[in-house]
């Protein structure tokens, strides 16, 4: 990168995983400084650019001379939470086809274990039991639903659609995907949740969206249905869901992002037996490619380009 004045860049993570990022940086725009939060001595007003995820909040509004912010994830709940985000300053948030494609591996994975019932031969295994039993319900009658169907929840239904399930997805603006059928807005929600024997999660959380998986809409699904949650933890009414199984309405679900992460002992989501829980790790994304959509934005806002991927603020996503 070559710069016309030397640039400052605050790394707002975790000390001890700062060097995830500073190493791929300090490579990829060595005239580029970086200043790790919470580690390094830094004036406030020296900072242009900041990196980071869920930073502390009141931190940005310190910063006078932001420029830029750029979001190690791809939900970006984590900075519009703080009521003092400086609304002048681009949010960019992480977008990237390997982080989908993990997203997309994930969300088959737990619909095909659900589907094909492998959680029952796990059981059977464990007690030497051999019982052959197919799935109750064809694949091509089997209907999913994608709750938000943006970058990572097209790729989502695109993947399941090749498996044969019938694929459906919900968002706020109608959409046209190949063979995934398009409910839009909340009044297509009640049809949209009606025909979906899967639903998985994929939403930003926002004001419209928390909550949106609690006892109304649960009841919304048909009986025996499986929830995959894999957005935000917020999006969910834990004791609703737990009360929607325990019922039998429900057949189960698999969580992978929890209201408090991590998600505390007592939580009765660990031992629940049709309940999966996974410690957000539906994709993990790479620092390196992280660090290089920072230093590309960089140079673009450096060059007068406009820059990518900008969260708006009205929206919430
Ligand atoms: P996008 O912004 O690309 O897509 C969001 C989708 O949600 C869009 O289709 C949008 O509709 C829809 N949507 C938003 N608000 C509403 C609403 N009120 N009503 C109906 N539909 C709505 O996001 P991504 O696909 O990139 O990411 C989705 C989420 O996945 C992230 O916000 C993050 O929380 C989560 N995530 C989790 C990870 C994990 O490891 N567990 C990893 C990565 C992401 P429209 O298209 O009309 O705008
Ligand atoms: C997220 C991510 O937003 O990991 O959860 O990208």
């Amino acid at each position: 990168m070559t710069l016309a004045t030397r640039r400052t860049l605050l790394l707002a993570v975790p000390v001890t995983w700062a060097g995830l990022w500073t190493t791929p940086l300090a490579e990829m725009a060595p005239e580029l400084k970086v200043v790790v939060q919470g580690r390094d001595e830094y004036d406030p007003v020296s900072i242009d650019y900041v990196l980071g995820f869920r930073p502390q909040p009141g931190l940005l509004k310190t910063l006078p001379n932001n420029r830029a912010v750029f979001s190690l994830g791809a939900g970006v709940d984590g900075f519009l939470s703080d009521p003092e985000y400086p609304r002048q300053v681009p949010l960019v948030r992480f977008v990237d086809h390997q982080l989908s494609r993990e997203m997309a591996q994930f969300c088959a994975m737990h619909t095909l274990i659900f589907h094909r019932q492998q959680r029952m031969f796990d059981a059977l295994q464990r007690e030497s039991k051999w019982r052959q039993s197919v799935p109750p319900r064809k694949t091509e009658d089997t209907r999913v639903g994608v709750l938000g169907i943006g970058e990572i929840g097209t790729l989502v239904a695109e993947r399941l659609r090749e498996h044969d399930f019938q694929m459906a997805g919900w968002s706020r603006t109608r959409k046209t995907i190949d063979g995934v059928e398009s409910f839009a807005g909340a009044d297509e929600l009640q049809a949209f949740l009606a025909r979906s024997d899967i639903l998985i999660c994929l939403l930003p959380l926002t004001d419209d969206t928390r909550h949106v998986l609690n006892a109304k809409t649960f009841a919304m699904l048909p009986s025996g249905a499986f929830v995959i949650n894999v957005a935000r933890g917020g999006h969910l009414v834990e004791p609703d869901l737990i009360a929607a199984i325990d019922s039998g309405h429900l057949a189960g679900a698999t969580l992978d992002v929890f209201e408090t992460e991590p998600l505390p002992d007592s939580s009765p989501l660990w031992a629940h037996p049709k309940i999966t829980v996974t410690p957000h790790v539906a994709a993990i994304s790479d620092p390196r490619v992280m660090a290089k959509v920072a230093v590309d934005g960089i140079k673009r806002m450096e060059s007068g380009k406009p820059l990518e991927n900008v969260v708006d603020f009205a929206r919430g996503y």
